[in-house]
């Protein structure tokens, strides 16, 4: 059995060596065109980046070194007495390229738990900052919400998640826990070039400490177009709920839909920067809820389903979007409101706490390869003028 530290220590020298391949050898090989709708467009499709863990795919989605989420749910090791992949399993999958054995997932775990107390200084260990999230993110929870009530103290034998719910009080309920090892396994890493992730990576690259970096992104996931968007949905399909009443048709969905669209505002929960399918973390997601009734029968859950069934229609005839399909912050809040986190504003923080598994993996890579600071050029629309004439 590895530590993730040796597992690492054997693909770093390979990695390494493979960039320097890359830039000895092809530096000025190319790999496509920049063109105008690039850069006045946000740099959508540009590809500008370099990220190892994961590749997200218009059709299929994300995909964590080739791995799709069906294949995760196959191969991961989940916690003991859960059948969800847990967030070690898939840190170690993002880190290393390769599937954790289930001894390797516990020792992880244990390695996690035993660093996750909030100390009094900081170490400048990355994956330690990883490991004391769920610490961070219960007694930030906590104290705004449930103040003067003791946080139970990390339980070594547990995974990350586990002990987290642990934290937030919901110990007892073992499907929200199940819930929460599959939502934070598979929103960890979506490639490199969304709001948070890129921010990470832009960051970091100055060298600023994994801490400023990985807070840097949180600003970008707290954006109501990127990581607020679960809590949005959330908002919209109560607001939904409270106009069209207890008889939930087709037409009525509808009829909110444009009246959505036509006050100027995005459907929340739909549409992609690179999606062009539903996303697959939203049928995983979906999935959970249909093996487990109590869910089906909630009203909200029930809401986002039937949206499910006429939105993308809807956004069709509208013919703006790129993408009618849902993405994941679709159902992923609605869920965790079912089980008793009720408190819209945290959910985002959830997001935080997984989406740092993907961020700190490529800033190891990052520091690893010795990257550069990320420095792109810019142009003025004069300058694009120019060019396009010349
Ligand atoms: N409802 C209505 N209009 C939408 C739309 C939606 N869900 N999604 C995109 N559009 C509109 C855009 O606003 C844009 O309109 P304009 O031409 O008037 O500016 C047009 O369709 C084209 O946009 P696009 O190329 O399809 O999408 P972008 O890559 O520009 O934006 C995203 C992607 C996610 C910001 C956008 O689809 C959106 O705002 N969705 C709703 C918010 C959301 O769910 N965000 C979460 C995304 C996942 C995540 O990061 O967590």
């Amino acid at each position: 059995t590895k530590t993730i530290r040796e597992a690492l220590e054997e693909v770093v020298p390979r990695k390494q060596l493979q960039l320097k391949q890359l830039k000895t050898e092809h530096s000025q090989a190319v790999l496509g065109e920049v063109t105008v709708e690039n850069v006045v467009g946000g740099m959508r499709g540009l590809k500008a980046m370099l990220w190892e863990a994961s590749v997200l795919d218009p059709i299929e989605g994300i995909r964590f070194h080739g791995l799709a989420i069906p294949d995760c749910q196959k191969q991961l090791p989940a916690a003991p007495g859960g059948k969800e992949i847990i967030a070690e399993s898939m840190f170690w999958l993002l880190l290393t390229g390769k599937v954790p054995t289930e001894a390797e997932t516990r020792q992880l775990s244990r390695e996690l738990a035993e660093k996750g107390d909030l100390p009094e200084y900081i170490e400048k260990l990355i994956d330690s900052l990883l490991a004391r999230l769920p610490a961070l993110a219960a007694r930030i929870y906590r104290n705004v919400y449930n103040p003067g009530k003791p946080i139970p103290a990390i339980n070594k034998d547990l995974d990350l998640v586990g002990n987290y719910v642990n934290m937030l009080g919901f110990g007892d309920n073992h499907d929200l826990t199940e819930y929460m090892r599959l939502y934070i396994a598979i929103h960890g890493d979506h490639e490199g070039g969304n709001a948070s992730a890129h921010t990470t990576h832009l960051v970091g690259s100055t060298l600023a400490d994994p801490f400023i970096s990985y807070s840097a992104a949180l600003y970008a996931l707290a954006g109501p177009l990127h990581g607020l968007a679960n809590q949005e949905v959330l908002r919209w399909q109560m607001n939904m709920q409270k106009e069209i009443g207890d008889e939930i048709t087709h037409d009525k969905i509808k009829e909110f839909l444009w009246k959505t669209l036509k006050s100027g505002q995005v459907v929340p929960g739909y549409g992609h920067g690179v999606l062009r399918n539903p996303d697959p973390r939203f049928m995983a997601l979906q999935q959970f809820c249909e093996s487990r009734p109590q869910l089906l029968d909630d009203r909200v859950i029930q809401l986002v389903r039937k949206t499910y069934e006429v939105a993308p229609a809807v956004l069709k005839e509208h013919g703006k979007t790129k993408n009618p399909y849902p993405n994941v912050d679709a159902t992923s809040g609605c869920v965790l409101y079912h089980y008793g986190l009720t408190q819209f504003k945290y959910y985002t923080v959830i997001f935080g706490v997984s989406r740092a598994l993907g961020c700190l993996t490529q800033l190891v890579w990052a520091r690893a390869l010795g990257l550069p600071i990320e420095r792109p050029k810019s142009l003025s629309m004069d300058a694009i003028e120019k060019l396009i004439k010349n």
